[in-house]
Order: structure tokens, then C-alpha cells, then sequence
């Protein structure tokens, strides 16, 4: 069976962060590993608290896994802050080499809470995005990390190529948060001989906002990738299977609605 690691941190109300992934692995029937980097105390209304193990202890988890299991893919969620983010990326570079690293950049929640340190935006760019296979920033993400207002198509292209520039291989820009037309969303994949794919998919009219749909999304992709599809494949394929649990959405709570996994 292939095996995926997932980094990210808890969400106890399980629609988004590690419990969404780990949902989502299973539901691709593979195996799945986790290194939590932080509890967030939170239920699909709001996020109230996070907490933070020691970096000691976060860099020992990680480290023991890695010594023993050998994954067929990395997938990465919310970090926090500067000092998990160093860790991780210190850790990866030594004991994951020529593992393929799915990105996800959390930095806000679907609430609107921050899930990343301001001033961790920097580390992120600099240590951890370099050695990633794929990074999937959403738009608010992207602006964040090409330092620009995306407002067209074009735009989210050229946030692309400067992401890109950051050292990553490939770039998956998610366009569920610009209203380029009425009836679809349309994501954007830079890909690492420069190309660029459309992921088009057809907009799902509902009131109420759903939470966990980047979490999963990364480790959709994630998991065809450790099914060794390639980037643009893996990308499509986790595409419509985010369009199919959105669309069989669940009310669990009083807020947010969230996937129906399998
Ligand atoms: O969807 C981003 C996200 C990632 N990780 C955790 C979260 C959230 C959103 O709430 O709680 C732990």
C-alpha cells in the first residue's frame, strides 16, 4: 500500500486540518501517517485557541517517523509559526530527500482566524516552498506571496510565475476565491516546463461557506501523486473529487458546512 505523510495541525470539529487529510487518504485507500504541529481549539463557527507542542517534541515525532516509514509523498498543512516551519523544513531536507512535497499554505481560516504567524510568510518563502514539489495557495494566499493584487486571470498568472520563481517546481493557484464568471471556478497550474493548465470546474451555489476544502484538496492531490499520476493528472483527478464532496456537502454544526468525504 503506498504511504503519505501528512504535517498540518487539528481540527477536534474534523472538517478541516489533519482530520480532513486524514479522511481524504483513506478515502483513496492509502495509508496514512501524522505529524500534528499544533492543536487549534475550534468547532465550524470560529477558531478559539491554538496551542503549540514544544519544538523539541514536534521535531522528535517528525524525525522518528521518518526514520522508520518510507512515504511515497509528503503532504503538508498548517505550520503556525517561524520556528515549525524551520523545523520542518531543517528535518525534511535531511531525512526526505526525493520525496515529493505537496505544499498547502495555510495562512487564514474559512472564519477568517489566522492559522500562520505573520512574520513566518518570510520562512515559509525561503525554506520550505524551494523544496516542494507543489504549492497550492488559494488567491489571498497568492497575493501574500507574490507581493501583488490579483484581480484577472492574468494576474493570477504572473502571481504564478513569481511564486514559481520562489524555487518551487509547480504552482496550483485555486480560484474559489475571485469571481472571474458566474458559473465556474478556475484554477490555474503553472507547470514545471512552464506551462500553463486551466482547471476549470463548475460553481456550486450554496449560502453557507465550506471548511476544509484546501486541506483536502492537497491531500487529494497528494494521494495521486503517491499513486504516481503526474502533477497536472493528480491536480484534475483531486479537482473532481472536491467538486463530488462539496456537492454531497454535510451540515455537522452550526457554521461552516463541511465535505462528504467518502
Ligand atoms: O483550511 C485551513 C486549515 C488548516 N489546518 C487547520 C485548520 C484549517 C482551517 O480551519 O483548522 C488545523
Amino acid at each position: 500500500m503506498k504511504k503519505i505523510l501528512i504535517i498540518a495541525g487539528s481540527d477536534p470539529s474534523g472538517g478541516a486540518g489533519i482530520q480532513a487529510d486524514l479522511k481524504v487518504v483513506t478515502a483513496h485507500k492509502i495509508y496514512a501517517a501524522s505529524v500534528i504541529t499544533c492543536l487549534t481549539s475550534q468547532n465550524t463557527q470560529a477558531v478559539f485557541d491554538i496551542h503549540n507542542p514544544s519544538i523539541g517534541f514536534f521535531e522528535n515525532q517528525l524525525e522518528k517517523v521518518l526514520d522508520d516509514i518510507k512515504f511515497d509523498a509528503i503532504k503538508i498543512g498548517m505550520l503556525g509559526t517561524s520556528k515549525i516551519i524551520n523545523s520542518t523544513a531543517k528535518i525534511l531536507s535531511k531525512k526526505a530527500n526525493n520525496i515529493p512535497i505537496i505544499l498547502d499554505t495555510v495562512m487564514v481560516s474559512t472564519s477568517g482566524d489566522m492559522l500562520l504567524e505573520k512574520k513566518a510568510v518570510e520562512d515559509l518563502k525561503s525554506k520550505l516552498i524551494k523544496n516542494s514539489l507543489l504549492v497550492t495557495p488559494n488567491i489571498d494566499e497568492a497575493e501574500v506571496l507574490a507581493k501583488m493584487k490579483i484581480k484577472t486571470l492574468s494576474d493570477i498568472k504572473k502571481a504564478a510565475a513569481k511564486i514559481k520563481k520562489l524555487g518551487v517546481k509547480n504552482v496550483l493557484i485555486k480560484g474559489g476565491h475571485i469571481n472571474l464568471s458566474k458559473d465556474f471556478i478556475y484554477s490555474i497550474l503553472l507547470d514545471q516546463n512552464d506551462e500553463i493548465h486551466l482547471i476549470k470546474s463548475k460553481k456550486i451555489k450554496s449560502k453557507k461557506q465550506f471548511h476544509g476544502t484546501g486541506c483536502s484538496l492537497a491531500s487529494a492531490i497528494s494521494c495521486n501523486i503517491a499513486k504516481d499520476f503526474d502533477v497536472i493528472e493528480s491536480c484534475r483527478k483531486a479537482n473532481r473529487y472536491i467538486y463530488h464532496s462539496i456537492k454531497n456537502g454535510l451540515k455537522v454544526g452550526k457554521g461552516s458546512l463541511v465535505l462528504r468525504h467518502f
